[in-house]
């Protein structure tokens, strides 16, 4: 039943829903803002200090650095998704510095936020060919404004919010970046770094967790979809990596079933859901229920959109 109705719901000969103007007015984008980065990236020189030798500042041509200029464009992209879709100056919302290291140590296969910059490594060859992918940047950067709007207590079910909603504005970063409409993006996040070791497109799929990779060496990919499926461990901070599906999948369902673009309506709703929360140790159903509740001030009470999104959360097993 609930796979049908999940069918149904992301069918995508579904009829694209209709904004009343009153709530296209309400949550009107700011319009292009004046509102400028200031990059500072850093060459680790496959060193663990950080941030290591500065190499391109705010207004700097480009180093001739494959990672370095990547770096440098992609935090571009994802102020741009904060500043001027979210009115947000930076992660602080205060203007700072966004400060990211580039060939951070030495076949390191990660990429991280350390609270209070961004560093890349280069993967190994094999396992990772790379961590300089625009919804890869979008979601450490992604940390940074979470640790910024109250933070989210990095285990268990609020640790579990904190990766999913990292993902979602990673995913949102390069929607926006390829003007993607909801229907046509793939919602997959960290697409093509995996290694020529690794059998898999992506690390994660918001559209079908658990299917982002299936492997002899990194296993398959452990995401549920569905609370049925939540995965009780005390690895990875208590399955933060894991159970992340579960909202990952409900924002994908309300996006998918809104169409348009997912940064603007269902965009607004989580990044205001994010600066009303006020809780860092919600639980998923503490979060789904600060979206609906975003959702009726920014769309109009009982609006179809609020409808629709307590929906989705019903769909992935959260009921509000
Ligand atoms: N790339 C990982 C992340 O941002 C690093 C970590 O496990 N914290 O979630
Ligand atoms: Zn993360």
């Amino acid at each position: 039943k609930v796979r049908e109705e999940r069918a149904e719901m992301t069918d995508i000969g579904a009829p694209h829903h209709e904004l009343s103007p009153a709530a296209l007015n309400r949550i009107a984008a700011q319009g292009e803002s004046k509102l400028k980065p200031d990059r500072q990236i850093h060459d680790g020189q496959y060193k663990a200090a950080l941030p290591g030798k500065l190499i391109r500042s705010e207004g700097d041509t480009e180093t001739g650095i494959a990672d370095a200029d990547t770096a440098y464009d992609a935090a571009g992209q994802v102020f741009s998704l904060f500043a001027d879709e979210y009115g947000r100056n930076s992660l602080d919302d205060d203007g700072m510095p966004l400060v990211a290291t580039v060939h951070h140590r030495r076949n390191y296969n990660n990429a991280f936020w350390d609270g209070k910059q961004m560093a890349y490594g280069t993967g190994d060859g094999k396992l990772f060919r790379t961590f300089l992918e625009l919804s890869v940047v979008g979601h450490e950067m992604a940390h940074g404004v979470i640790q910024y709007s109250g933070g989210l207590l990095y285990e268990n079910q609020s640790g579990a919010l904190n990766e999913s909603i990292a993902d979602v504005f990673g995913s949102l970063t390069l929607q926006r970046g390829l003007a993607l409409e909801a229907h046509e993006a793939d919602w997959l996040v960290g697409r093509g770094i995996l290694g020529p070791d690794i059998n898999g497109a992506a690390l994660r799929s918001m559209k079908a967790p658990g299917t982002a990779y299936s492997d002899d060496l990194l296993g398959q990919d452990p995401q549920p979809w569905h609370m049925d499926h939540f995965v009780v461990t005390t690895d990875d901070n208590g399955g933060v990596h894991i159970n992340s599906g579960i909202p990952n999948h409900a924002f994908y369902l309300f996006a998918t079933y809104l169409g348009g673009k997912a940064w603007e309506i269902p965009g607004r709703i989580w990044y205001h859901a994010l600066q009303s929360l006020n809780n860092p140790m919600a639980s998923f159903s503490d979060w789904a229920d600060q979206t609906i509740k975003s959702a009726n001030e920014l769309t109009g009470n009982g609006s179809s959109e609020a409808v629709m999104l307590r929906r989705a959360w019903k769909l992935v097993g959260i009921a509000i």
